[in-house]
């Protein structure tokens, strides 16, 4: 018996095949797991339908848009329907306009501010209440998050503000849904590259920089966050709620 064998989930963040989400839903699915996945607009739906689809022609795939109510309803009237109940949620979307992640930190603009916490913090409060009616056996939910919630990297910018929100909502979210067996939990990856990386002016140096601070002296593989990814959906990580796991070759524990 694999490790998420009978398990049924649903996947938010898969833009494309280097995406983490992707790289977490490979690692879920080898691992028993049975899989739904959303994308977030028609732009995205032919890349992620063709990646989906190599998990069977029948993998179910939903539009979601996460700034927007009716469209994760449907996401969780159509899982229910179709599955009848879920076990683990990964949530791997964050957005912020790029014009806040270039400039100085002090000229984040109210709208720049809402659009980033809305897309990348408030929706996994949104998508917990969504999942948590169908998790009547208990379940797993998982967030990606980024260093920059706890120390300044430079341009992470109103990014940074929003992970910190994300990863404490995770913590609330542990407390109130801990009696129902739901756990939730955050992995922070070291720098990856995918299309939310690519655009970032100076990626590769830090992906340099990483490789020269970090004790292990390389940067996290994808297949490394999904099995961290694995063990977290798992039971084997069954007394485990509310934690933010760095998956980042440890680069966290320096001081310098
Ligand atoms: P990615 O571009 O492949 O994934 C980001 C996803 O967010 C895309 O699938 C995109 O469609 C989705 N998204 C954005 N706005 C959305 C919206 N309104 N509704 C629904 N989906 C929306 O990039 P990635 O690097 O795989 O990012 C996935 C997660 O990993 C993010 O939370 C990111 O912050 C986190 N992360 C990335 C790195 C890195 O270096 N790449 C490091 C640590 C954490
Ligand atoms: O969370 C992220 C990136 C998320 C992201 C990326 C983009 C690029 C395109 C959010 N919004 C946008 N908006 C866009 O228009 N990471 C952890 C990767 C990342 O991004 C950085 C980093 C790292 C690491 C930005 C600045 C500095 C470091």
């Amino acid at each position: 018996m694999s490790l998420l064998t009978g398990k049924l989930g649903v996947v938010f963040g898969v833009a494309n095949k280097r995406s983490i989400a992707w790289a977490i839903a490979q690692a879920w699915h080898q691992a028993g797991a049975t899989l739904a996945f959303t994308y977030q607009g028609e732009r995205l739906k032919e890349n992620v339908e063709e990646l989906a689809g190599t998990f069977g022609p029948d993998t179910l795939l939903l539009p979601c848009d996460v700034t927007r109510d009716e469209e994760i309803a449907r996401v969780f009237a159509v899982v229910g329907e179709k599955f009848g109940k879920l076990h683990l949620l990964l949530h791997s979307v964050a957005f912020a306009p790029k014009d806040a992640l270039e400039g100085a930190f002090l000229n984040t603009s109210r709208e720049a501010f809402r659009v980033a916490h809305d897309v990348s913090a408030y929706s996994l409060i949104a998508l917990a209440r969504g999942a948590a009616p169908l998790m009547a056996e208990g379940g797993s939910l998982l967030a990606m998050t980024y260093y920059g919630s706890q120390k300044v990297v430079p341009h992470y910018n109103v990014m940074g503000v929003a992970k910190a929100a994300l990863e404490a909502s995770a913590r609330y979210l542990a407390y109130d849904l801990g009696p129902r067996r739901i756990r939730v939990n955050c992995i922070s990856a070291g720098p990856v590259n995918t299309l939310a990386a690519r655009g970032i002016a100076g990626f590769t140096d830090m992906l340099k920089h990483y490789e020269a601070h970090a004790p292990l002296k390389r940067n996290v593989l994808p297949e490394e966050l999904g099995a961290t990814g694995t063990f977290l959906a798992s039971d084997q990580a069954a007394a485990v709620t509310g934690q933010v796991i760095y998956v980042d070759c440890g680069y966290q524990i320096m001081g310098m």
